[in-house]
């Protein structure tokens, strides 16, 4: 039999923690074989809900679920953990300036960079999904020495859905057939969802949709899609938050094959990304690891929007150090 895997949520109280949960005891996370002891880290405030939840997760009677922990120490949290999903965070509330947004949330992925640096199991996979993301994942890294870096990833993959869903409503194909798609940058209005390498049924993608449908609807569009989702249904996306998490995993624990999809890595250097920036690249998840897709060309229209995003990476990376977060 497969022994359980650890895996921990954060902000398991909160509303994509909710939709989460029953996502990776079912078996979506780590597949149909995989037993899972689970752990969820809350404040305080959010303490009840996740408590709540446990008790629907044990009325699920999930056959691939071991145990159910809830608890509000990361140190606990994170003994053991093979599978960390960091959504609990301070995102920016109105007003909020840049400085102090990352210094709230330096208070919280600091201190789990270090839990996970103490407890984590040697094959620690770490996601980042509370905003923001990117500069959120550099700082727990920056906290862990001991775990390599290229553990530490931040979510884009919901923003790479949203484009393979805009794409196959707009070329009416059934989103397998589309590929070569990728979130540059930023999880951020400033992120370039980028076409000019991606194919649907084989042929490319730019031979069938028009230039100023690309720019004015499509980039736009999935940048800001965040926005259209709160104006559409009162709150922020959680579901499908939740099934881009899962995405992101999935992908990275059992490969994508030839196939490649978009997440917030560690850069190498590579498209003249500074080294050490947590940025949104093309990947495939190859033996257990997300692997930049190498060699693409780069015309002068997605150089220009990657550089954008990336400056605004160079000033989030520049205000947490001044904080002395890294
Ligand atoms: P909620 O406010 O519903 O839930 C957040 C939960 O985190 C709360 O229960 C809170 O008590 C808990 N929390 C806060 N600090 C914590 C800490 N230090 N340790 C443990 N738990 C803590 O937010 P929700 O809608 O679930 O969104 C969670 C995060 O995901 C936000 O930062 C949000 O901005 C971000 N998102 C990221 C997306 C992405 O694509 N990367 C998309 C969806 C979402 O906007």
């Amino acid at each position: 039999p497969t022994p359980p895997m650890n895996v921990t949520v954060t902000g398991a109280g909160g509303q994509i923690g909710y939709t989460l949960v029953f996502r990776i005891a079912s078996g979506a996370l780590l597949g149909p074989t995989t037993p899972i002891n689970l752990t969820l880290l809350e404040i305080p405030g959010g303490r009840a809900a996740a408590e709540g939840t446990a008790l629907e997760l044990q009325d699920c009677a999930f056959p691939l679920l071991r145990s159910v922990t809830v608890t509000e120490d990361p140190v606990r949290a994170f003994d053991g953990v093979s599978i960390a999903l960091l959504v609990g965070s301070r995102p920016r509330a109105v007003g909020m300036e840049r400085v102090a947004l990352l210094e709230s949330n330096g208070r919280i992925f600091g201190p789990q960079g270090l839990a996970l640096n103490e407890g984590a199991a040697s094959d620690v996979r770490v996601l980042v999904v509370g905003n923001p993301v990117n500069t959120n994942a550099l700082v727990a890294s920056a906290f862990a020495p001991d775990i390599p870096a290229e553990r530490f990833t931040a979510m884009t993959r919901l923003d790479h859905n949203r484009g393979l869903g805009q794409l196959a409503a707009r070329l009416g194909v059934p989103v397998p057939e589309i590929d070569g798609l990728t979130v540059w940058g930023n999880h951020s209005a400033s992120q370039y969802p980028d076409v000019s390498h991606a194919t649907a049924g084989g042929r490319p993608v730019s031979g069938l949709v028009d230039e100023a449908w690309l720019t004015g609807e499509f980039i736009p569009r999935v940048a800001n899609r965040g926005y259209e989702i709160i104006q559409a249904r009162g709150a922020s996306s959680a579901a499908s938050a939740a099934s881009a998490a899962i995405d992101h995993v999935y992908d990275w624990v059992n490969g994508t094959g030839d196939r490649w999809t978009s997440a917030g890595v560690v850069s190498d250097g590579s498209y003249g990304v500074p080294e050490g920036l947590v940025c949104s690249f093309p990947v495939r998840g190859v033996d257990g690891r997300y692997e930049i897709v190498p060699n693409l060309s780069i015309d002068a229209f997605s150089r220009a929007r990657i550089d954008n995003s990336v400056a605004e990476l160079l000033e989030e990376r520049a205000a947490v150090l001044s904080l002395g977060l890294l």
